[in-house]
């Protein structure tokens, strides 16, 4: 598929993603969630070792879903473009590399969804998060319900979803919303530097290591502890743990394979 809306770059085995409708602020209709969705799908997890996604421009992520394609929705249509982004987010979510949203600016209502699919949110210094919706007279659609609480805890989320108060960089920061702030000019960098940390270690470990924290996240306790130790010792199934543990104790540093 071509997309129209979707920039992408490598960088080695970091791919990166910049959703691209600066006209609307890189609000999400459903031709960019459609091109998204393919862009998953077809996501090469065993080249790529992290994706990244932005948005096009200095002063937006996603400024939120098209609300000029929302507007005149009717139940049913709502019900399908509603539960198409929530499809895409758990997806990028779910993707077998981690993701890390390089947040550039507004990040409101499905942009902020998008951002909390991602594994790891790093934003820039003018960067804006919120859940606008019940100001337009609907509730987060893209699972913001589901993964506000989760993510800055349920008082919090509530707060801000019921308010539709947007959060500056510095409060994102304080609330666990994001993990760092930089300078817009630094961001990108920062991400492929994180990015490149990431790409560095053993990629099914990494992959591991993200299903773990998955899945674990709602499981009873005992559950979550036997499943961490199973797939534990799955990895001693591995090159990459061999190799990695040799390398340690011959004091030299491992080229992983991702075998
Ligand atoms: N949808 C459509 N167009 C948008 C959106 C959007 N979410 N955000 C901005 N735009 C457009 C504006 O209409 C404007 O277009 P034009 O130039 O043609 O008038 C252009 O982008 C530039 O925007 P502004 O002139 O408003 O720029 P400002 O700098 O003055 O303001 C803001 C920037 C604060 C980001 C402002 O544009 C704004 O408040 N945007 C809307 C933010 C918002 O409410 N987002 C949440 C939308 S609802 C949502 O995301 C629900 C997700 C779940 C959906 C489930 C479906 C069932």
């Amino acid at each position: 598929m071509d997309y129209q809306y979707l920039k992408l770059a490598e960088n080695g085995t970091i791919c990166t993603v910049t959703i691209s409708a600066p006209k609307s602020l890189n609000a999400l209709n459903t031709a960019i969630l459609t091109e998204l969705e393919d862009f998953v799908d077809h996501f090469d997890c065993n080249k790529y070792r992290c994706l990244i996604v932005t948005g096009d421009g200095e002063k937006s992520f996603v400024a939120g879903a098209d609300i000029s394609e929302m507007a005149n929705l009717q139940m049913l249509q709502a019900q399908t473009f509603g539960s198409r982004g929530a499809r895409v987010f758990r997806k990028i979510e779910t993707l077998h590399v981690p993701v890390i949203a390089a947040v550039n600016g507004f990040a409101l209502g499905g942009g902020c969804e998008l951002a909390m699919a991602c594994d790891i949110r790093i934003c820039s210094d003018n960067a804006r998060f919120g859940q606008p919706e019940v100001g337009l007279g609907i509730i987060p659609g893209f699972s913001g319900t589901v993964r506000m609480a989760r993510l800055i805890g349920m008082g919090m989320a509530k707060e801000l979803i019921y308010t539709g108060r947007a959060v500056k960089a510095d409060e994102a920061l304080r609330i666990g919303l994001v993990n760092a702030v930089y300078p817009q000019a630094e961001l990108m960098s920062k991400a492929i530097e994180m990015a490149t940390r990431i790409a560095a270690n053993a990629p099914l470990a990494v992959k591991a290591a993200k299903l773990c924290i998955n899945d674990e996240y709602d499981m009873p306790a005992d559950e979550a502890i036997a499943n961490e130790s199973t797939i534990f010792g799955r990895c001693f199934l591995t090159e990459d743990q061999k190799n990695g543990m040799q390398a340690f104790l011959n004091k030299g540093k491992c080229e992983f394979q991702g075998k």
